[in-house]
Protein backbone atom coordinates (compact mmCIF):
# COMPACT_ATOMS: atom_id res chain seq x y z
CA UNK A 1 0.00 0.00 0.00
CA UNK A 2 3.11 1.89 0.86
CA UNK A 3 5.06 1.49 -1.97
CA UNK A 4 2.07 2.09 -4.42
CA UNK A 5 1.17 5.48 -2.77
CA UNK A 6 4.97 6.02 -2.96
CA UNK A 7 4.16 5.30 -6.94
CA UNK A 8 1.32 7.56 -7.10
CA UNK A 9 3.24 10.37 -5.58
CA UNK A 10 6.65 9.84 -7.67
CA UNK A 11 4.39 10.27 -10.75
CA UNK A 12 2.78 13.08 -10.15
CA UNK A 13 6.08 14.59 -9.10
CA UNK A 14 7.41 13.51 -12.38
CA UNK A 15 4.02 14.87 -14.33
CA UNK A 16 4.54 17.95 -13.14
CA UNK A 17 8.42 18.75 -13.98
CA UNK A 18 7.15 17.81 -17.61
CA UNK A 19 4.09 19.86 -18.42
CA UNK A 20 4.95 21.98 -21.42
CA UNK A 21 2.41 24.54 -22.60
CA UNK A 22 1.24 23.42 -26.15
CA UNK A 23 -0.30 26.61 -26.68
CA UNK A 24 2.55 28.64 -26.09
CA UNK A 25 4.96 26.23 -27.50
CA UNK A 26 3.22 26.15 -30.95
CA UNK A 27 4.01 29.68 -31.91
CA UNK A 28 7.78 28.98 -31.19
CA UNK A 29 7.66 26.03 -33.54
CA UNK A 30 8.96 27.28 -37.47
CA UNK A 31 9.67 25.99 -40.75
CA UNK A 32 13.01 27.44 -40.83
CA UNK A 33 15.50 25.17 -38.75
CA UNK A 34 17.66 28.59 -37.33
CA UNK A 35 14.57 28.91 -35.04
CA UNK A 36 15.45 25.77 -32.83
CA UNK A 37 16.92 27.44 -30.49
CA UNK A 38 13.64 29.50 -30.09
CA UNK A 39 12.03 26.62 -29.68
CA UNK A 40 14.03 25.05 -26.97
CA UNK A 41 14.14 28.29 -25.08
CA UNK A 42 10.06 28.66 -25.16
CA UNK A 43 9.67 24.85 -24.14
CA UNK A 44 12.10 25.96 -21.00
CA UNK A 45 10.16 28.77 -20.30
CA UNK A 46 6.92 26.98 -20.41
CA UNK A 47 7.77 24.13 -18.51
CA UNK A 48 8.70 26.49 -15.38
CA UNK A 49 5.53 28.43 -15.94
CA UNK A 50 3.32 25.24 -16.01
CA UNK A 51 5.08 24.09 -13.01
CA UNK A 52 4.62 26.86 -11.05
CA UNK A 53 0.82 26.51 -11.96
CA UNK A 54 0.27 23.48 -11.05
CA UNK A 55 2.16 23.42 -8.17
CA UNK A 56 -0.69 24.37 -5.59
CA UNK A 57 -3.38 22.59 -7.70
CA UNK A 58 -4.55 18.76 -7.19
CA UNK A 59 -3.29 16.42 -9.74
CA UNK A 60 -6.83 15.52 -10.76
CA UNK A 61 -8.77 15.93 -13.88
CA UNK A 62 -6.21 15.36 -15.43
CA UNK A 63 -6.63 13.18 -18.33
CA UNK A 64 -4.72 9.75 -19.54
CA UNK A 65 -4.71 9.00 -23.39
CA UNK A 66 -2.49 6.49 -24.54
CA UNK A 67 -0.82 6.99 -28.27
CA UNK A 68 0.42 4.42 -30.19
CA UNK A 69 3.22 5.26 -33.27
CA UNK A 70 3.00 3.06 -36.10
CA UNK A 71 4.55 3.31 -39.45
CA UNK A 72 7.60 0.82 -41.14
CA UNK A 73 10.53 1.11 -40.24
CA UNK A 74 12.87 4.23 -40.96
CA UNK A 75 10.06 6.85 -41.82
CA UNK A 76 10.44 8.48 -38.18
CA UNK A 77 8.62 7.26 -35.27
CA UNK A 78 11.15 7.34 -32.99
CA UNK A 79 12.71 10.68 -34.10
CA UNK A 80 9.25 12.17 -34.20
CA UNK A 81 8.43 11.15 -30.14
CA UNK A 82 12.62 12.33 -29.46
CA UNK A 83 12.24 15.75 -31.04
CA UNK A 84 8.67 15.96 -28.88
CA UNK A 85 10.38 14.89 -25.60
CA UNK A 86 13.66 16.38 -25.56
CA UNK A 87 13.96 18.67 -29.06
CA UNK A 88 16.81 17.01 -30.96
CA UNK A 89 17.28 13.83 -32.63
CA UNK A 90 19.46 11.01 -33.38
CA UNK A 91 20.46 11.24 -37.31
CA UNK A 92 22.37 7.46 -36.63
CA UNK A 93 19.36 5.23 -37.33
CA UNK A 94 18.80 2.92 -34.50
CA UNK A 95 16.55 0.16 -35.46
CA UNK A 96 14.07 -0.20 -32.54
CA UNK A 97 13.27 -4.03 -31.60
CA UNK A 98 11.36 -3.48 -28.54
CA UNK A 99 8.34 -1.20 -27.76
CA UNK A 100 9.32 1.91 -26.03
CA UNK A 101 6.98 3.73 -23.30
CA UNK A 102 7.27 7.45 -23.00
CA UNK A 103 4.90 9.81 -20.35
CA UNK A 104 4.69 13.71 -20.90
CA UNK A 105 2.05 15.52 -19.63
CA UNK A 106 0.83 18.32 -21.91
CA UNK A 107 -1.23 21.66 -21.01
CA UNK A 108 -3.97 22.51 -24.02
CA UNK A 109 -6.90 24.92 -23.93
CA UNK A 110 -6.54 25.03 -19.98
CA UNK A 111 -6.59 20.96 -19.35
CA UNK A 112 -3.88 19.01 -18.87
CA UNK A 113 -3.28 15.60 -20.14
CA UNK A 114 -1.19 12.68 -19.54
CA UNK A 115 -0.05 11.13 -22.47
CA UNK A 116 1.74 7.64 -22.93
CA UNK A 117 3.28 7.53 -26.20
CA UNK A 118 4.47 4.06 -27.37
CA UNK A 119 6.92 4.01 -29.85
CA UNK A 120 6.60 0.47 -31.60
CA UNK A 121 8.53 -1.41 -33.79
CA UNK A 122 7.45 -2.17 -37.71
CA UNK A 123 4.80 -4.92 -37.72
CA UNK A 124 3.50 -7.27 -40.19
CA UNK A 125 -0.12 -6.35 -39.72
CA UNK A 126 -2.81 -5.02 -37.03
CA UNK A 127 -3.61 -7.74 -34.49
CA UNK A 128 -7.03 -9.64 -34.98
CA UNK A 129 -7.80 -9.05 -31.49
CA UNK A 130 -6.32 -7.80 -28.08
CA UNK A 131 -5.45 -11.12 -27.31
CA UNK A 132 -4.02 -11.80 -30.75
CA UNK A 133 -1.44 -8.83 -29.89
CA UNK A 134 -0.52 -10.42 -26.66
CA UNK A 135 0.10 -13.57 -28.36
CA UNK A 136 2.48 -11.78 -30.83
CA UNK A 137 3.54 -8.02 -29.53
CA UNK A 138 3.20 -8.13 -26.18
CA UNK A 139 3.27 -4.51 -24.90
CA UNK A 140 2.56 -2.68 -27.79
CA UNK A 141 -0.93 -1.52 -26.59
CA UNK A 142 -2.04 -1.03 -30.08
CA UNK A 143 -5.83 -2.03 -29.05
CA UNK A 144 -5.47 -0.78 -25.98
CA UNK A 145 -4.17 2.89 -27.40
CA UNK A 146 -7.19 5.78 -27.56
CA UNK A 147 -4.91 7.15 -31.03
CA UNK A 148 -2.67 5.71 -33.50
CA UNK A 149 -0.88 7.57 -34.98
CA UNK A 150 0.39 6.23 -38.77
CA UNK A 151 3.73 7.39 -39.62
CA UNK A 152 5.38 7.45 -43.02
CA UNK A 153 7.93 9.15 -44.99
CA UNK A 154 7.11 11.37 -47.64
CA UNK A 155 10.09 10.29 -50.50
CA UNK A 156 9.17 6.75 -49.98
CA UNK A 157 6.01 5.76 -51.39
CA UNK A 158 5.54 2.29 -50.31
CA UNK A 159 5.72 3.34 -46.78
CA UNK A 160 2.44 5.54 -47.57
CA UNK A 161 1.17 1.75 -48.90
CA UNK A 162 2.40 0.64 -45.70
CA UNK A 163 -0.13 3.03 -43.72
CA UNK A 164 -2.70 2.69 -46.09
CA UNK A 165 -3.30 -1.13 -45.89
CA UNK A 166 -2.79 -0.76 -42.02
CA UNK A 167 -5.68 1.31 -41.91
CA UNK A 168 -7.58 -0.96 -43.32
CA UNK A 169 -6.90 -3.13 -40.95
CA UNK A 170 -7.09 -1.09 -38.06
CA UNK A 171 -10.73 -0.02 -39.25
CA UNK A 172 -11.45 -4.06 -39.39
CA UNK A 173 -10.26 -4.76 -36.19
CA UNK A 174 -10.76 -1.79 -33.75
CA UNK A 175 -13.92 -0.03 -33.12
CA UNK A 176 -13.97 3.81 -32.99
CA UNK A 177 -10.40 4.08 -33.57
CA UNK A 178 -9.14 7.54 -33.35
CA UNK A 179 -6.02 7.98 -36.49
CA UNK A 180 -4.01 10.84 -37.41
CA UNK A 181 -1.60 10.39 -40.54
CA UNK A 182 1.79 12.06 -40.77
CA UNK A 183 4.05 12.59 -43.47
CA UNK A 184 7.55 13.29 -42.25
CA UNK A 185 10.97 14.24 -44.10
CA UNK A 186 9.30 16.80 -45.15
CA UNK A 187 12.53 18.52 -45.58
CA UNK A 188 13.59 16.18 -48.23
CA UNK A 189 10.97 18.06 -50.78
CA UNK A 190 12.98 17.42 -53.80
CA UNK A 191 13.10 13.24 -52.95
CA UNK A 192 9.25 13.79 -52.60
CA UNK A 193 7.96 10.49 -54.15
CA UNK A 194 4.19 11.25 -52.27
CA UNK A 195 2.77 14.00 -53.92
CA UNK A 196 1.18 16.40 -51.09
CA UNK A 197 -1.89 16.91 -52.75
CA UNK A 198 -2.53 12.95 -53.42
CA UNK A 199 -1.83 12.48 -49.95
CA UNK A 200 -4.05 14.92 -48.81
CA UNK A 201 -7.23 14.03 -51.53
CA UNK A 202 -6.23 10.40 -50.27
CA UNK A 203 -6.64 10.38 -46.30
CA UNK A 204 -9.41 13.02 -46.72
CA UNK A 205 -11.47 9.90 -47.76
CA UNK A 206 -10.51 8.39 -44.66
CA UNK A 207 -11.51 11.09 -42.81
CA UNK A 208 -8.74 11.76 -40.83
CA UNK A 209 -6.19 14.59 -40.26
CA UNK A 210 -3.14 14.25 -42.24
CA UNK A 211 0.06 16.49 -40.70
CA UNK A 212 3.01 17.23 -42.66
CA UNK A 213 5.80 17.30 -40.48
CA UNK A 214 9.95 17.06 -40.37
CA UNK A 215 11.37 15.35 -37.23
CA UNK A 216 15.06 16.03 -38.28
CA UNK A 217 14.27 20.41 -38.45
CA UNK A 218 11.82 19.77 -35.69
CA UNK A 219 8.80 21.61 -37.98
CA UNK A 220 5.32 20.84 -37.34
CA UNK A 221 6.05 18.66 -34.59
CA UNK A 222 3.93 20.55 -31.74
CA UNK A 223 0.96 20.67 -34.38
CA UNK A 224 1.09 17.06 -34.80
CA UNK A 225 0.83 16.84 -31.20
CA UNK A 226 -1.90 19.72 -30.83
CA UNK A 227 -3.68 17.81 -33.63
CA UNK A 228 -3.47 14.71 -32.09
CA UNK A 229 -5.64 16.64 -28.62
CA UNK A 230 -8.05 17.72 -30.81
CA UNK A 231 -8.88 14.47 -32.30
CA UNK A 232 -9.30 13.05 -28.85
CA UNK A 233 -11.61 16.04 -27.62
CA UNK A 234 -13.47 15.79 -30.73
CA UNK A 235 -14.16 12.56 -29.61
CA UNK A 236 -14.84 13.44 -26.23
CA UNK A 237 -17.47 16.38 -27.12
CA UNK A 238 -19.04 13.68 -29.55
CA UNK A 239 -19.51 11.26 -26.33
CA UNK A 240 -21.12 14.10 -24.60
CA UNK A 241 -23.49 15.27 -27.41
CA UNK A 242 -24.36 11.32 -27.34
CA UNK A 243 -25.07 11.28 -23.79
CA UNK A 244 -26.71 14.54 -23.75
CA UNK A 245 -28.99 12.95 -26.55
CA UNK A 246 -28.96 9.98 -24.29
CA UNK A 247 -30.26 11.64 -21.11
CA UNK A 248 -32.97 13.99 -23.19
CA UNK A 249 -34.48 10.89 -24.69
CA UNK A 250 -35.18 9.29 -21.05
CA UNK A 251 -36.34 13.00 -20.14
CA UNK A 252 -38.53 13.12 -22.86
CA UNK A 253 -39.94 9.42 -22.78
CA UNK A 254 -40.71 10.14 -18.68
CA UNK A 255 -42.55 13.35 -19.89
CA UNK A 256 -44.71 11.08 -21.93
CA UNK A 257 -45.36 8.64 -19.55
CA UNK A 258 -46.75 11.40 -17.17
CA UNK A 259 -49.02 13.39 -19.40
N1 LIG B 1 15.81 14.04 -43.59
C1 LIG B 1 15.12 13.60 -42.55
N2 LIG B 1 15.54 12.49 -41.89
C2 LIG B 1 14.81 12.07 -40.84
C3 LIG B 1 13.63 12.73 -40.42
N3 LIG B 1 13.12 12.04 -39.37
C4 LIG B 1 13.94 11.01 -39.14
N4 LIG B 1 14.97 11.02 -40.03
C5 LIG B 1 16.07 10.06 -40.12
O1 LIG B 1 15.52 8.83 -40.58
C6 LIG B 1 16.17 7.72 -39.95
C7 LIG B 1 15.14 6.84 -39.29
O2 LIG B 1 14.52 7.55 -38.23
P1 LIG B 1 13.84 6.80 -36.99
O3 LIG B 1 13.19 7.84 -36.17
O4 LIG B 1 14.81 5.92 -36.30
O5 LIG B 1 12.75 5.90 -37.75
P2 LIG B 1 11.80 4.76 -37.17
O6 LIG B 1 12.41 3.46 -37.58
O7 LIG B 1 10.49 4.99 -37.87
O8 LIG B 1 11.70 4.93 -35.70
C8 LIG B 1 17.17 8.32 -38.96
O9 LIG B 1 18.46 8.31 -39.57
C9 LIG B 1 16.69 9.74 -38.77
O10 LIG B 1 17.75 10.62 -38.45
C10 LIG B 1 13.22 13.91 -41.13
O11 LIG B 1 12.22 14.56 -40.85
N5 LIG B 1 14.00 14.27 -42.20
MG1 LIG C 1 12.31 3.55 -34.21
Amino acid sequence: MQQREQRDSDKRRHVRYQLVNMESMASYTNINPTNDNDCMQGSIENMETCAKRRDSDEEEGMREYSIAFLGSCQVGKTSIIQQFLHHNIDNAYTPSTTVKKYHKAVFMDGKIYDLTLRDCPGVTSFPESPLAEFSTYKGYGMHNSQVIVLVYDTSNEDTFNYVRSLKDQILKYKSNPLIVVVGNKQDLAADQRVARTDAQQIVKGWKCPLVFCSAKYNWHIINLFTEILKVIECQADAKKEDAHRYSSHFINFNRCKVS
